[in-house]
């Protein structure tokens, strides 16, 4: 429905760009669109409206991103955080990191100063030990390690073993929290973070 509605609309704005015709082609397309939107006015912010309150949605919670960093302040790409009901799943390329396997996890501060020991430990709500294959775990910010090809990138599709941006055990609280990848493969069962080595790259989970 929603699309639809956006794609009749674009294509008016086209229409009428083009009708008009004095534009200048390609130079400039999102500025066209925004001075014709105001001469459509029943059209174009209705849909902008209902397109926002999708997203914060209050409890069972909208997406929240996380832009993923180095050290050195350098991006390595974006992450998507989706509640699934039984966890957070966690998607999205990056590139730039060491090929081999890395542990990742979601740790319990939202800040990311290098060498990210802001983040704090694994977000662990349930105060149990490190390790979904440790009889007292797994943290609820535990998820299977990231395997980086030789070309230093990696398809991110990982799910927290369970909790919820906004649901129970919400992982958005007051301090937020952050995702961290590790120099070294997490062993799944040592605490307090599976032997995963240093902390090479966090991103702080933004949202609603
Ligand atoms: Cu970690």
């Amino acid at each position: 429905m929603m699309m639809r509605g956006r794609w009749a609309f674009a294509a008016v704005t086209a229409l009428a760009v083009g009708a008009c015709g004095g534009d200048g082609g390609n130079q400039g397309g999102e500025m066209a669109l925004d001075t014709t939107s105001t001469a459509v006015p029943a059209e174009g912010s209705p849909i902008d409206t209902s397109m926002a309150v999708t997203q914060p949605a209050g409890t069972t919670g909208g997406p929240a991103t996380v832009v993923m960093r180095d050290a050195s302040g350098r991006e390595l790409g974006t992450l998507t955080a989706t509640d699934t009901g039984q966890g957070i799943s966690f998607a999205g390329m990056l590139r730039g990191l060491p090929p081999g396997e890395h542990g990742i996890h979601v740790h319990a501060v939202g800040q990311c100063q290098p060498p990210f020991e802001s983040a704090g430990p694994h977000w662990n709500p349930t105060t149990m030990q490190h390790g979904t294959q440790n009889p007292q775990g797994p943290h609820m910010g535990d998820m299977p390690n990231l395997t980086v090809g030789q070309d230093s990138t990696v398809n991110v599709q990982v799910t927290t073993p369970g909790g919820s941006l906004h649901g129970q055990n919400a992982v958005m609280d007051a301090d937020g929290a952050a995702v961290v990848i590790h120099a070294s493969a997490d062993d799944y069962r040592t605490d307090p973070s599976g032997n995963s080595g240093a902390r090479i790259a966090c991103g702080v989970l933004q949202g609603t």
